[in-house]
């Protein structure tokens, strides 16, 4: 299978997250893919496909932001990364602010995903990748994968939040779709729900979204991933949400799995975009599944053997010891 990674994907290194009431060690650290990098043969350099597959998933005042923020935030005379401390959870009306606060909370969910200058840089090769993927998919390879990072479910067409800048399959996803495929499938197995990537297509048919994770009534993003987020409009039963209560493993996983994997059948995708995160392995330092690096090659099996065109796309995972090994055991598995 072909896999692709820039060196690029590197440079945003943001010292600190808000988490629990104060500042520790940012979880999605580029050693992460540094080991992700050593596990994993022949890596192929992403080529540049432009900014069009961003602007048809991100609204021109979020990429203006990304590119932007950084700059204002530093002439505001703060330190460090950009980071906000107010939201506009009563309304986000369309109000013309200039306030790097206020912008930050028109364009955020949450204070544990800092913006730092070179962020929009590694972003967007962070796309890169996962567009040549695709392209590589479109060109007759029946899978490919891009090692996605920054990763991208749980960053909205204009906000970001959860480690996410752009949504790589998000962006995926339209680009197969303004390229000719009908209708494309999102299978999210991430540890945490792709908020950003349901709320993208939450009222499209021609996208269907299913998702497994740990239950938000315990775990973070909280106010998405609930049973009851079906769609809307056209979108009505097009977002397919099943939530795992904590301590869940192999077996209640791969149940799960089945289920979207049957809902995903029954939609018929002409291409299946797979969002995959390795923090359910059982010892991820902010994940309470238990996976273990045995049961990766299981699971993609059971995707490989619906036979669809897939992209993998990689998300989230915090054990960086363990991450390569499971990554390169899932492709293998597939
Ligand atoms: C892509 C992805 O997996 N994003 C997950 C975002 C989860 N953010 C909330 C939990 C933050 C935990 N941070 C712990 C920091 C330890 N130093
Ligand atoms: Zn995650």
């Amino acid at each position: 299978m072909r896999q692709f990674f820039s060196p690029r994907q590197l440079a945003h290194a943001p010292a600190q997250e808000l988490h629990n009431g104060g500042f520790t060690a940012y979880a999605e650290s580029p050693a992460r893919a540094e080991q992700m990098v050593a596990a994993l043969a022949g890596l192929e350099m992403p080529s540049d496909h432009g900014e069009a597959a961003i602007r048809a998933v991100h609204t021109p005042d979020y990429l203006d932001f990304l590119q932007t923020a950084p700059a204002k935030w530093a002439e505001a005379g703060r330190p460090g990364d950009v980071i906000g401390y107010v939201w506009p959870v009563v309304g986000r009306r369309p109000l013309t602010l200039n306030r790097i606060d206020a912008l930050v909370g028109q364009h955020s969910f949450d204070a544990s995903t800092p913006l730092a200058a070179e962020t929009y840089e590694a972003a967007y090769w962070s796309t890169q990748s996962a567009l040549s993927a695709l392209a590589a998919v479109q060109g007759g390879d029946p899978a490919a994968f891009a090692l996605c990072r920054p990763p991208g479910h749980h960053a909205g067409a204009d906000y970001l939040g959860g480690y996410c800048y752009l949504n790589t399959a998000a962006i995926t996803a339209q680009a197969a779709l303004d390229a000719g495929a009908g209708r494309v499938a999102i299978l999210d197995i991430d540890y945490h729900h792709g908020n950003g990537t349901q709320d993208i297509f939450y009222d499209r048919g021609d996208i269907f979204y299913a998702s497994l994770h740990a239950d938000p009534a315990t775990d973070y993003p909280f106010y998405w991933g609930h049973a009851d987020e079906r769609g809307a409009g056209e979108g009505l039963g097009a977002n397919l949400n099943l939530p795992l209560p904590q301590g869940t493993t192999l077996e209640g996983f791969r149940a799960a799995q089945t289920v979207a994997l049957d809902a995903i059948a029954h939609f018929a995708p002409d291409l299946l975009v797979v969002s995959f995160g390795a923090d359910t392995w059982e010892g991820d330092p902010i994940s309470h599944l238990k996976l273990t690096t045995a049961d990766y090659p299981v699971l993609a099996a059971d995707i490989a053997a619906r036979g669809w065109p897939t992209v993998i796309l990689m998300e989230g995972g915090y054990a960086v010891g363990a991450l390569g090994g499971n990554v390169a055991g899932f492709l293998g598995g597939f």
